[in-house]
């Protein structure tokens, strides 16, 4: 097969998570475009509604799954109902993500866990979710996590969320090594300051904004839209022989001194 060619998407179907906006929603929609029906989770069902439209007006099938992940429990019903709409769910793209900002001695054991929850403990479960029924089936699959600068460095005030990013890299590695016999990947996407809800409060500081800048050799924060081709690479067959990697993909940020 041509290499442009492996890295369609036809016939596969995905769930991704914190499809409601940022790099989820538009890492969705690349998924769409390359050929992959998508099931569609995050907690503003209008917001995937809309999605979901964008979807079906390129001829693949959208199915709008409201959900909160901050239980890990709610992750199993999520893939039960996206696999009764769709069929055999094979591609995870987990880009819900939650933060908690606080100085140090002053973070919560609560702050942490919200981080783990949403970060490290759902994008676990909902990946052993879909990995079981894949295993059961002897199907490959591709699963797919959205990380962070912040999964190999710190900023201050982003301990929660720094540990729970680190944390979700234990998550890639270890289904990585387990499921490679199995026809399963496991990657991460870490990507740099990217102009979402989540970073806001950096990028509405101009202080901020300027040392993040100043750390980007490419010179510009990054775009939701910039992640899409990535996970449709990294859902597809033209990244057969990646698996248990961290990609960063942050301008330049990790290769400068
Ligand atoms: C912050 C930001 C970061 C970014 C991103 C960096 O508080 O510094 O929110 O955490 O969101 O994760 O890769």
């Amino acid at each position: 097969m041509d290499a442009l060619a492996q890295f369609s998407l036809a016939g596969r179907r995905a769930l991704v998570t914190g499809a409601s906006r940022g790099i989820g929603r538009a890492c969705a929609l690349g998924l769409a475009q390359a050929g992959a029906d998508v099931a569609l989770v995050a907690r503003d069902e209008a917001a995937l509604q809309s999605l979901a439209a964008e979807v079906q007006a390129l001829g693949r099938k959208a199915l709008v799954c409201p959900a909160d992940l901050a239980g890990p429990s709610a992750c199993e019903g999520v893939v039960a109902r996206a696999e009764e709409a769709l069929g055999p769910i094979d591609t995870l793209l987990y880009a819900a993500g939650v933060t908690r900002r606080a100085p140090a001695a002053e973070v919560t054991q609560g702050q942490i866990d919200e981080c783990l929850d949403v970060n490290s403990r759902s994008a676990f479960a909902m990946a052993q979710a879909i990995g079981r029924r894949l295993l059961a089936a002897g199907k490959p699959g591709s699963l797919i996590f959205i990380a962070s600068l912040m999964s190999r460095g710190a900023r201050p005030t982003t301990l929660p969320y720094g540990i729970s990013k680190m944390a979700l890299t234990g998550v890639v590695r270890g289904l990585a090594v387990e499921w490679a016999p199995h026809g399963i990947r496991a990657n991460a996407i870490a990507p740099g300051y990217v102009r979402t809800a989540l970073a806001a409060k950096v990028y509405d500081d101009p202080q901020l904004r300027e040392w993040v800048t100043s750390r980007i050799p490419q010179g510009r924060w990054q775009e939701a839209e910039d992640y899409a081709p990535i996970a449709v690479f990294l859902a597809s067959d033209a990244s057969r022989v990646i698996t248990g990697q961290i990609i960063f993909a942050d301008g330049g940020w990790t290769a400068a001194l």
